[in-house]
């Protein structure tokens, strides 16, 4: 019963159990459930649960890369059957992230790429030490809707201003919202660059993100 088979895929990512998400979802797809809702009803009812636990302080960053993994290897799962079924999977937008040059802390922005990805987001992931004129190349070459720049160093954080003016200078801010973050940063440090958002961890990152291509849940 397709029913129950997404509650268990939705609470096996609640509970944090990568083998049993994995499992389920190719169980769904062997019966047949369709990909769409196996993401909606199993895969992104159970992140929202994890999403609204960890705001509320019950879960803490571990939960959150736990699920956000498991999301991951499931939607590598599901993404083939949705091309093969040629259902288009509407993208809830573009975003090219990176972490800025000359800093390699990688975990936040991976995260955050990560959960926006199981949020139906298209990631493009630059890596780490990303320097000004990728962001603007590949936010050109994608089509981007959204930059998100990481800066975990005081140092580097002026590297998110700079990418910024970068963009303006290539004639594309008017297409691309930015949004940025990192432990040095904040809300005072996004409006001082010109970014259009900023978000403290990858939960908010979403919120902002689907605020800022008009998806609301902002
Ligand atoms: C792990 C770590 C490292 C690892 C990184 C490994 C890796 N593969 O990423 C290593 C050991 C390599 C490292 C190196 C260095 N580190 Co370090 N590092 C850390 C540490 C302990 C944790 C960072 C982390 O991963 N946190 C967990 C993630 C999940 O949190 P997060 O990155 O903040 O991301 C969340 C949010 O910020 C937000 N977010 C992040 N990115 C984005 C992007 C967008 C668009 C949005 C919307 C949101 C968002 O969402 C994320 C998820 O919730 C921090 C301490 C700290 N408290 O931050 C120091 C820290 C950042 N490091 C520091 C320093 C000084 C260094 C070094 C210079 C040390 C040295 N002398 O060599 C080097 C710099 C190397 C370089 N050029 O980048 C300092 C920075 C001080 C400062 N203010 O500038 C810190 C604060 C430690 C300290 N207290 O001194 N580091």
């Amino acid at each position: 019963m397709s029913t129950d088979l997404l509650a268990r895929l939705s609470s096996s990512l609640v509970d944090g159990d990568p083998d049993a998400v994995v499992a389920l979802t190719r169980e769904a797809i062997a019966t047949d459930v369709p990909p769409m809702t196996i993401i909606d009803g199993g895969l992104l009812a159970g992140m929202s649960i994890v999403g609204e636990k960890y705001s509320c302080g019950e879960y803490f960053l571990p939960h959150l890369i736990v699920a956000a993994n498991a999301m991951k290897q499931a939607m590598a799962l599901v993404e083939p059957e949705l091309r093969r079924r040629q259902q288009v999977f509407e993208s809830a937008g573009t975003v090219v992230i990176g972490t800025v040059k000359g800093d390699i802390h990688e975990i936040g922005k991976s995260l955050v790429g990560t959960m926006l990805s199981a949020h139906g987001f298209t990631v493009h992931d630059l890596g780490v030490d990303v320097p000004i004129e990728r962001f603007v190349s590949a936010a050109r070459e994608h089509d981007a809707t959204l930059v998100g720049m990481s800066a975990l160093l005081t140092t580097t954080m002026g590297g998110q201003r700079k990418v910024i003016e970068a963009l303006t200078a290539a004639g594309l801010r008017d297409r691309v919202k930015v949004m940025v973050g990192g432990a040095p940063v904040s809300e005072r440090w996004a409006e001082q660059i010109g970014a259009d958002g900023y978000a403290e961890d990858a939960v908010a990152a979403v919120a902002l993100a689907r605020r800022l291509v008009g998806a609301g849940n902002g």
